[in-house]
C-alpha cells in the first residue's frame, strides 16, 4: 500500500473516516438555509459614554446650511468681505487653462469610474455590515467602537462575530443578504481591480495630456479663492461657470483631494486590513492596524459619498444640460447630445444594480471562482513579505471575539468531560509514518510561543499569545509524501449548516515558522470557546482557515473530491476564497 512512486494516483488510500461526514453546498444561494435575517439599527457615533443617532445629522445640517447662507449674505455686505472677493475672484490669476475640452478617453474613464464604483460601494458596505462596527484599537473590545450600526454586545451568553452580523437594504448592499461577506468580497475586489485599472490609465493619461492641470492647483492662492468660491456658493450668488477650460478653486480642491488623496487612502487602507500584509510590516502594521485601517477606509467611503452628493448636485444646479454635454458628449453648446449619451448610460448603472444580486445568489459558485481568478493581483502582494509579525505581553487583547459554530456532540461532550484524557488527534493520509497523538503526547513535543495578530474574514481583529506544537514539528514525525500537498483539518464540531467543519491548507504553508497546533491560549490551557483541545494558527490566512476542536489532519495530494471540493467548509457553503491572504 505505502509507495511514494511519483506515478501514484492522487490520494491513493481511503479518505480519514470524517471525510464521510462532510456535507457538499449548493452552487447557489438557498435562502432558507442561510443565516436568518437579523436587523441592524440605524447608525450611530460614540460621544464619550454617549450614543449619537446619525439621524440627527439631518436637521444639524439642515439648520447648518440654512445659517451658512444667511451668514454668507450678511458677509457679502461687508466692505471687508467685498474687497476680499475681489481679490480672490474663485481662481487663481496664474491657474492653467485647459483648450482641449473633455476628449473621449476622459469621459469614457469617468463613466467607468462611475459605474464600478457602484459596485464597490454597495460591496463595500456589505462587508461592513458583517461586523457592523468601527475601533480605532486592534483588539475591538465591546464598548470600545466609535461607530455601530447593531445594538450594544449582549452580555451574559456567547455572543459570536457571526451573531453580530446585520442584514441590509437588499437595494443597498450587494449581495444585499445577511453574512453574505464571502460573495460580497469577490464584488469588492474584483471591481476594485478594475477601478485601479481604470484609475492608473486615467493618470498616465491625465499628465500625458496636460489634462492634469485642471485638477493640480499651482498656487497657494488656490486656498483664499476656495473660500471665496464657497463664500459666493452659500450666499447663492454662484461663481462664473468656466468648467470647459478651468475649475474653480473649490472645485478643483475637492477634486483633487478625491483622485489623488481619497482613492490611494482606500487602497492603501484596503490593502491594510490583510492578514497576510499587516502581520508582515512590523511597526506600520501596528501603527496603521487592522481596525484602523477600517475605520480610514469608512471614512474615505463618506468622503466619497459626500463628494458624489455635492458634485451631482452641482452638476444640476449649476446647468445640467450644458454640463452633461461637456462631460458625456465632449461639446459646449446648448444641444441635447450630453443628454442623450447620460440617459442611456444611467440606464446601464440601473440594469446592472438590479442585475448584481439575483445573478449573485443564483450563480454564487460562479461569482466565487471568478473573483478567486480576479483577486490574485492582491494575493500576489501577499507574496513580497512574509507574515511574521509579532507583538508584545502588553498587547493582548481584554475581548477576544469568539467566533464560528460550537462543537455539540456527545462524543465532544465526553472528551471535555474525561479533560480530554481520551483525545487522540490522528495524522494520516499520504504520510510515510501515520500516528495518533494524545494531548500528554503534544505537550511533551517541542512547544512553541507566539503573540500575534488574528484577523477574522469578518472584519474584527484580536491579540493572543498561543502556545503549542509548530505544525513543522508534526510533520518531521509523519513524513507527508512528495505528493502530500495539501493538509486537510477536520473539526471535532459541525460547521453552521450541518456536515462536518474542515479546511485545507498547504503544505508548504504548514512548514511556515508560524503554523501552529495551539493547546494555550495568553498563558492558559485554550479554552473549549476558543477551540480547545487543539486549533490551529496560521498568521498569513483569514481566522476561518484555523480549525478549532482538531480531531484530524490528512495530508493529501488534492482537495477536489472533498465536501463541495473548494477547500474548506467556508469555501464550501458561504463561498469565501481557498486562499485568504488578505
Ligand atoms: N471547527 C471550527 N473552527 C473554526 C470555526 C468554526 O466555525 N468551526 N470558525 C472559524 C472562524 S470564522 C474564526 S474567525 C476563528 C475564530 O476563533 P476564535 O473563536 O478563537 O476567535 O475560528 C475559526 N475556526
Ligand atoms: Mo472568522
Amino acid at each position: 500500500m505505502r509507495s511514494t512512486a511519483p506515478e501514484d494516483p492522487p490520494n491513493p488510500r481511503p479518505h480519514d473516516a470524517l471525510a464521510s461526514r462532510l456535507e457538499g453546498a449548493d452552487d447557489r444561494v438557498r435562502l432558507s438555509e442561510w443565516l436568518p435575517p437579523q436587523a441592524g439599527v440605524i447608525p450611530r457615533i460614540r460621544i464619550g459614554e454617549r450614543w449619537i443617532n446619525v439621524l440627527w445629522l439631518l436637521p444639524l445640517a439642515f439648520v447648518f446650511l440654512v445659517s451658512a447662507v444667511a451668514a454668507a449674505r450678511g458677509l457679502r455686505e461687508l466692505e471687508s468681505v467685498r474687497e476680499f472677493l475681489a481679490r480672490y475672484p474663485g481662481v487663481p490669476a496664474t491657474a492653467a487653462v485647459v483648450t482641449t475640452g473633455f476628449p473621449a478617453w476622459l469621459r469614457s474613464l469617468h463613466f467607468l469610474n462611475l459605474f464600478l464604483m457602484v459596485f464597490i460601494v454597495r460591496a463595500g458596505i456589505q462587508i461592513l455590515a458583517d461586523h457592523p462596527r468601527l475601533y480605532w484599537k486592534r483588539d475591538c473590545t465591546p464598548g470600545t467602537e466609535w461607530f455601530r450600526f447593531q445594538k450594544a454586545v449582549p452580555t451574559g451568553r456567547i455572543w459570536t462575530a457571526k451573531d453580530d452580523s446585520v442584514t441590509l437594504p437588499g437595494w443597498l448592499g450587494l449581495p444585499g443578504i445577511r453574512h453574505s461577506i464571502g460573495l460580497a468580497r469577490w464584488w469588492h475586489f474584483s471591481t476594485t481591480l478594475l477601478w485601479m485599472v481604470n484609475g492608473l490609465v486615467f493618470y498616465v493619461l491625465l499628465f500625458a495630456t496636460g489634462q492634469w492641470q485642471r485638477l493640480v492647483p499651482n498656487s497657494w492662492e488656490v486656498f483664499p479663492n476656495a473660500v471665496s468660491t464657497a463664500l459666493q456658493y452659500l450666499s447663492l450668488t454662484f461663481p462664473p461657470e468656466e468648467s470647459w477650460t478651468r475649475y474653480n478653486s473649490l472645485q478643483q480642491l475637492a477634486y483633487f483631494a478625491t483622485v489623488f488623496i481619497a482613492a490611494p487612502t482606500s487602497i492603501l487602507t484596503g490593502l491594510m486590513q490583510s492578514p497576510a500584509i499587516s502581520n508582515s510590516l512590523g511597526w506600520f502594521g501596528r501603527a496603521l492596524n487592522r481596525q484602523r485601517a477600517r475605520s480610514i477606509h469608512f471614512m474615505a467611503l463618506c468622503w466619497f459619498l459626500l463628494f458624489i452628493l455635492a458634485h451631482v448636485t452641482l452638476v444640476f444646479v449649476t446647468g445640467a444640460r450644458a454640463n452633461l454635454n461637456m462631460m458625456f458628449a465632449g461639446v459646449r453648446d446648448a444641444s441635447w447630445s450630453g443628454s442623450l449619451v447620460f440617459a442611456p448610460a444611467m440606464l446601464l448603472v440601473a440594469l446592472a444594480w438590479w442585475w448584481a444580486t439575483p445573478f449573485t445568489l443564483a450563480h454564487a459558485r460562479v461569482v466565487q471562482k471568478a473573483g478567486t481568478f480576479m483577486a490574485r493581483p492582491f494575493g500576489a502582494v501577499t507574496q513580497w513579505w512574509d507574515a511574521t509579525s509579532q507583538l508584545t505581553e502588553k498587547d493582548i487583547s481584554p475581548h477576544f471575539w469568539p467566533n464560528g459554530t460550537m462543537p455539540a456532540s456527545p462524543e465532544f461532550e465526553a472528551l471535555l468531560a474525561g479533560g480530554f484524557a481520551d483525545y487522540r488527534l490522528r495524522v494520516g493520509g499520504m504520510v510515510q509514518q501515520p500516528a495518533e497523538f494524545s494531548l500528554a503526547d503534544l505537550k511533551a513535543m517541542p512547544r512553541q510561543e507566539q503573540i500575534t495578530t488574528h484577523f477574522c474574514i469578518q472584519g474584527w481583529s484580536g491579540v493572543a499569545k498561543w502556545g503549542g506544537v509548530p505544525m513543522r514539528h508534526i510533520i518531521e514525525l509523519v513524513q507527508p509524501t512528495a505528493q502530500a500537498r495539501y493538509a486537510v483539518f477536520y473539526s471535532l464540531a459541525d460547521g453552521g449548516s450541518g456536515g462536518r467543519y474542515y479546511d485545507v491548507q498547504s503544505t508548504s504553508n504548514m512548514q511556515h515558522a508560524l503554523s501552529l497546533l495551539a493547546y494555550e491560549m495568553n498563558g492558559g490551557p485554550l479554552t473549549v470557546l476558543h477551540g480547545a483541545p487543539l486549533r490551529l494558527r496560521c498568521e498569513n490566512e483569514l481566522g476561518f482557515k484555523m480549525v478549532k476542536w482538531i480531531a484530524a489532519i490528512e495530508f493529501v495530494a488534492d482537495y477536489g473530491d472533498l465536501g463541495s471540493g473548494q477547500g474548506g467548509y467556508n469555501e464550501d457553503h458561504e463561498f469565501y476564497g481557498y486562499r485568504t491572504p488578505i
